[in-house]
């Protein structure tokens, strides 16, 4: 190496050391379709889920009332489909959470999570999503006018674009009403994790011999090397491999 290129990274060490370390990026996934499941209009089929009002603006749920064996009300649980979007190469996902704001009744309930590969929902896919769920989280809703829970790791695992089919379901008569519109609806946020790009060596972080590796093809056509889609390696590139220095593992 030449002793300038030295020089170089010798400088881009010390300002990457200074740069922030976090990189995470925060997306909101607003829902591509949402929908309140109610049941057949019939005797006995009061707690199913067999029809869909969709996307309404608020999504009232409860649970379904027997007097004496009979059904009295009917049963109502919210659907939302999300697409989660294609992550870039070095990206993971760090967290997501389910989050946005209520009212009305509150108390314990459940949460259903599926990765799904259509954008299609249906009355099937919402009872797929019940009965063979990746994730059921009991939870209990606030009284709060918001609530907020992560999405277990194990739903979005593996993940790398797709759908996050989430049903919200509540054990009380007495309605809850789920926001549906706007900025405080029903949403995932997605923390995503940019700190691994520019880990040439794969060591699991990006330190001072990655930064070496991208300085040794400067000014050059490099893809491997390249980190901002135009195949070549200009300041540019070293500017975001120095966001991430010291990042990851
Ligand atoms: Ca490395
Ligand atoms: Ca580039």
């Amino acid at each position: 190496m030449s002793r300038i290129a030295a020089l170089m990274a010798f400088s881009l060490s010390v300002l990457g050391m200074l740069a922030t370390t976090g990189h995470a990026e925060v997306q909101i996934l607003q829902p591509l379709t949402s929908a309140r499941t109610s049941p057949s209009d019939c005797w006995g089929c009061c707690c199913g889920t067999s029809s869909l009002s969709m996307n309404p603006s608020s999504i009232s749920i409860n649970t379904c009332t027997y007097q004496g064996g009979y059904c009295m009300g009917d049963k109502h649980q919210a659907a939302w489909i999300y697409q989660v979007p294609d992550l870039a190469e070095g990206e993971s996902i760090d967290a997501m959470v389910f989050t946005g704001n209520r009212s009305g009744g509150y108390g314990s309930g459940a949460i259903y999570m599926r990765w799904v590969p259509t954008g299609s929902l249906t009355a099937t896919s919402v009872n797929d999503t019940i009965s063979n769920a990746d994730a059921v989280m009991y939870i209990n809703w606030p009284g709060s006018y918001t609530y907020t829970y992560n999405v277990p790791l194990s739903v979005y695992a593996n993940a790398s674009g797709g759908y996050l089919m989430v049903v919200a379901a509540i054990s009380n008569t007495y309605s809850m009403n789920l926001v549906n519109s706007g900025t405080s609806g029903a949403r995932i946020v997605m923390h995503v994790d940019q700190q691994c790009r520019g880990d040439y060596d794969g060591d699991g972080t990006v330190d001072v011999d990655d930064l070496l590796s991208l300085i040794g093809v400067f000014g050059e056509e490099d893809p491997d090397h390249d980190l901002t889609g135009d195949n070549e390696i200009t300041v540019d590139d070293i500017l975001l491999l120095l966001g991430g220095y010291g990042g990851c593992a």
